[in-house]
């Protein structure tokens, strides 16, 4: 019987250890083949530039030839502007005047596109000299930020929802809301088409994510609070959040700056494992 015994014995234990061992599994999440996770990144600074700390960013892109395109907030500072990349230093200005806060902004063809804070107009510039040719209104509940991928535009308006507009009706063609794990990501502000995914800044965080527009999934996040961070070490305690991401495309080059930032960097991705 003592034999028996322990044979029933064993097979309870090692019964109830298999239980707990695929329940504890489950409860504590443990990768398995069909879930995905995001993969997280921290950044290497490779290069630091001046960026005018009067400049609350709104939209940022890169024009080539070491040229950048901002567009700035703030009721009476508001701006669209082709800086220099290497001094920083503003080459044209083009003032908005009080009655606009200018937002996000993207380069298709040679004209220039930037949505406005609390409206739904936009504003059409020539991208040579910045000069003001047209004006349109959009169907998004707000103008927070603007991409393109070259065809048509990609825009954000501060909700978890990514919009595909056409650049020439202005009408939305297509919209996705932005998910991490089956959870909503708010807040999307501004834009950059990377290689075909759609970079995000999420307003009041340190983060920027990697979207995938075909399904809407947050596959990467950029952590980034060490810039901020590092800013205020050094007394600059009167800057704003991370915001805008601008990519060279031709030179694989990402930069990144923030409202009221003194500096712009460009960074590369070191993936967390
Ligand atoms: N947005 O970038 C999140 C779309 C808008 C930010 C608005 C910040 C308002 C600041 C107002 C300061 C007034 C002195
Ligand atoms: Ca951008």
């Amino acid at each position: 019987y003592n034999k028996l015994y322990f044979i029933v014995l064993l097979i309870f234990v090692t019964g109830a250890i298999s239980i707990f061992g695929v329940s504890s599994a489950r409860w504590r999440r443990f990768p398995s083949a069909n879930t995905s996770f995001p993969q997280i990144y921290t950044i290497k600074v490779l290069n630091e530039f001046y960026h005018d700390p009067k400049a609350f960013t709104q939209g940022l892109l890169y024009a080539g030839n070491d040229r950048l395109y901002e567009s700035t907030g703030l009721y009476g500072e508001s701006s669209v502007r082709k800086v220099d990349l290497q001094t920083g230093q503003v080459e044209i200005l083009q003032r908005m005047g009080s009655s606009f806060f200018g937002e996000g902004l993207t380069l298709l063809g040679n004209r220039l596109f930037q949505v406005t804070w609390l409206t739904k107009t936009g504003f059409i510039y020539d991208g040579k000299n910045l000069t003001k040719i047209g004006k349109f209104t959009h169907q998004m509940d707000d103008g927070w930020g603007l991409a393109t991928d070259g065809k048509i535009l990609y825009g954000s308006d501060g909700t978890s929802t990514l919009y595909r507009l056409d650049p020439k009706t202005f009408k939305v063609i297509g919209k996705k809301i932005v998910k991490y794990n089956d959870r909503e990501v708010r807040n999307l502000n501004e834009l950059e088409f990377i290689n075909g995914e759609v970079w995000a800044n999420v307003w009041q965080t340190d983060c920027i994510a990697r979207i995938s527009y075909k399904d809407g999934r947050v596959h990467g996040w950029i952590l980034l609070e060490k810039l901020r961070k590092e800013l205020i070490a050094a007394g600059y305690i009167h800057i704003d959040v991370l915001n805008g991401i601008a990519w060279d495309s031709k030179d694989n080059r990402v930069f990144v700056t923030g409202k009221l930032w003194p500096r712009l960097y460009e960074i590369e991705l070191l993936p967390l494992k």
